[in-house]
């Protein structure tokens, strides 16, 4: 193994290794038993099936896991062409001017990354994605885009679903080869909640297009256009995919008592895209708040101020957003962002499917299967079954967002840390804080992450017992949220308007707070230098996307990593069982590698032994094998 490990190590294999490369190689001497694939999906499953998945807290007792029916398609086929192919054929300008010459309406689907992550807390797994990508592709090779990545999806992936992101983009690709692949990016803030030096972002843009980002949705969570313009820039620069810079509505244009977010203010925001060298320009709805009659204006001014192509999306908390679509759409919008029939609506995207069969037979219907457009929602509602912990419990569409503003993606994680704080029965009154924090900070945009810094806020007041007159005239003997802190100290941007100074002062006590871009205080990496340094203390074995995901989130990385070294990759487990672990008697086959099954059955679970162990019996592929693990219960 100490051989095994030095020539792994490529500064000893290159002969240059000196007196001190011992002592500067500690992990010449950690010598892990590696365990074969096999054996560490079974410890995986030994260990899920007596102690459970410690990210399912409850267990549906009517669940009825029927088996998912994948839709019907042409495995022989091969792709049509698509959005994809055009995009490599003209590049993002030309193809720009394409999608602004187009007169039917173009769909994204958001299936795989905004749809759950509004409806299943982001945890859908790459499994059951991967089982209808290829069908999707070839049987709607018309799709505008599918967005597929970014946001909330990075982090989840490794923290809870113990799957690598980068090893979703790569085979979502490899699936989905003609149609456009879409991620969020939340400007300079990357896939993270905070500032980051500019020279990781340029590297993590570059890194993604390589991998299969065709599209690059660019926010920020203020507006912020000195977050936005850089990352278009370094998308433009580095990559050969499409800059969409995205305004983020919030308020309500028709309103005329509301003065700070105006038709004017978007406007003004959609030529600074424009200028920044945006290829399109997206309206991210994030909360659903964009109303119809509001839709047809916004939409009908923006064609007259920007000349490059328009997308819209929303959330439909309300149920109002397909007659917001209908309204932008006779207003001239471009794309609009829609989820799967059984995974949408609520605080997800409008019906793909209602909308296609809305559209049916006017002057800019974009023709789809929608047999198979169906049998792809039948999918997703068997799917959505295996996932109910993490539904958020909502059962009807509320207008009462007009009120909280609330954004979709945020609306079921709120609701979860609401329970796991013990706040669960006081929702409602979180819901009302979170209106107000909104009003004591100036009436900021609010998404991912200052609507985080909001809800920590509205949280931190319910559990407190604080009202907003507390908080301006207690405040000083008040210690605040770490994200309310960061937030004014201007750690994640300038809002519209600047901060309301009184309270800037009451949280900051005598901190200073920035003014300018924060990542301008942040010294760049020297990646040569770290990424040796990462696989010196990680493994050489480790890639450079490790270290991209690790620069993110080390913390949740170096989890995720224990994690692989102990089980492999699970992600090939079917959701059942990665979820609920297997039964006595159940059966499943795991691809651990192309070509390479695995048939597993489990055959008994032992009581525990004085120390807490039990041995789990299991057949694998005929024969039969033992596992022990720790009873934590
Ligand atoms: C192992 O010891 O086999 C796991 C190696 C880790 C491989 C890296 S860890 C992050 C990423 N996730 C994967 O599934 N592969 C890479
Ligand atoms: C995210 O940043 O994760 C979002 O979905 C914002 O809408
Ligand atoms: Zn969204």
């Amino acid at each position: 193994q100490f051989l095994e490990n030095l020539i792994s190590v490529p500064e000893f294999v290159e002969g240059k290794a000196t007196v001190g490369f011992i002592n500067e190689h500690p992990e010449l001497f950690q010598f892990k038993t590696r365990l074969d694939r096999g054996t560490r999906i079974l410890n995986y499953l030994a260990d899920v099936s007596v102690n459970g998945n410690p990210d399912v807290t409850m267990v549906n007792p009517n669940a009825r896991f029927d088996k998912p029916i994948i839709p019907s398609y042409d495995q022989n086929a091969p792709y049509q062409k698509g959005t994809k192919d055009l995009l490599t054929e003209l590049g993002p300008e030309k193809f720009a001017d394409w999608l602004k010459s187009e007169k039917k309406i173009h769909y994204t689907d958001t299936t795989f990354r905004d749809g759950h992550q509004s409806l299943l807390a982001t945890r859908m797994r790459t499994y059951d994605m991967l089982k209808v990508a290829e069908a999707f592709a070839k049987n709607h090779p018309q799709t505008f885009s599918m967005e597929v990545w970014g946001g909330a999806t990075f982090d989840v992936c490794i923290r809870f679903l113990r799957e690598d992101p980068w090893k979703r983009l790569e085979l979502l690709r490899a699936a989905i080869p003609n149609i456009l692949l879409q991620m969020l990016i939340r400007g300079c803030n990357g896939v993270g909640y905070s500032a980051y030096p500019d020279n990781l972002i340029e590297s993590f843009v570059e890194k993604s297009w390589e991998k299969g980002v065709d599209i690059f949705r660019i926010f920020d969570s203020l507006n912020w256009m000195e977050n936005i313009a850089p990352c278009i820039d370094m998308v433009r620069k580095r990559t050969g995919g499409i800059a969409e810079g995205a305004l983020c509505y919030t308020g309500d244009i028709l309103d005329p008592k509301k003065t700070k977010y105006t038709l004017n203010y978007y406007l003004q925001l959609a030529k600074d895209l424009e200028n920044a060298g945006a290829h399109i320009l997206a309206i991210k709805d994030m909360s659903g708040l964009l109303k119809p009659y509001a839709a047809k204006e916004l939409v009908t001014a923006l064609k007259e101020t920007v000349k490059i192509p328009i997308h819209l999306h929303t959330h439909d908390t309300s149920s109002l957003q397909p007659a917001t679509y209908l309204k932008a759409i006779e207003a001239g919008v471009d794309v609009v962002d829609c989820a799967l029939g059984s995974l949408s609506g609520l605080t997800s995207q409008p019906n793909f499917n209602a909308i296609v069969e809305m559209m049916r037979f006017h002057e800019r219907e974009n023709e789809y299967d929608i047999k198979s457009l169906n049998q792809h929602s039948t999918y997703w509602e068997a799917v959505r079954e295996y996932y109910y912990p993490f539904e958020s419990g909502m059962k009807a569409s509320s207008a009462e967002v007009f009120q909280h503003e609330i954004p979709g993606g945020q609306y079921s994680n709120l609701k979860g840390q609401a329970i796991a704080l013990g706040l669960g029965e006081r929702f409602e009154m979180i819901k009302e804080r979170y209106a107000e924090v909104n009003e004591l900070f100036g009436d900021i945009v609010k998404v991912t992450p200052s609507s985080k810094v909001v809800g920590d806020m509205a949280q931190f007041m319910v559990s407190n017992n604080l009202t907003k007159d507390d908080i301006l005239t207690k405040g000083e003997s008040i210690s605040f949220p770490e994200s309310v802190m960061q937030f004014f100290l201007g750690e994640i941007g300038q809002p519209a308007g600047g901060f309301p100074a009184q309270l800037q002062k009451i949280v900051l006590k005598d901190k200073q707070p920035y003014s300018d871009r924060p990542n301008k205080h942040l010294p760049a990496i020297n990646f040569d230098k770290e990424l040796e340094a990462f696989k010196n203390q990680f493994g050489h074995d480790l890639q450079f996307t490790d270290f991209l995901s690790y620069k993110f989130y080390p913390k949740v990385f170096e989890d995720g990593l224990k994690f692989w070294r102990e089980y492999g990759d699970v992600s090939t487990v079917p959701t059942k069982y990665f979820l609920y672990g297997m039964k006595q008697g159940e059966e499943s086959t795991i691809e651990i590698a192309p070509g390479k099954t695995l048939l597993v059955r489990l055959l008994s679970i032992s009581p525990a032994d004085e120390n807490g162990m039990r041995t789990v019996f299991f057949k694998l592929n005929g024969q039969t094998r033992n596992i022990d693990v720790q009873d934590k219960s």
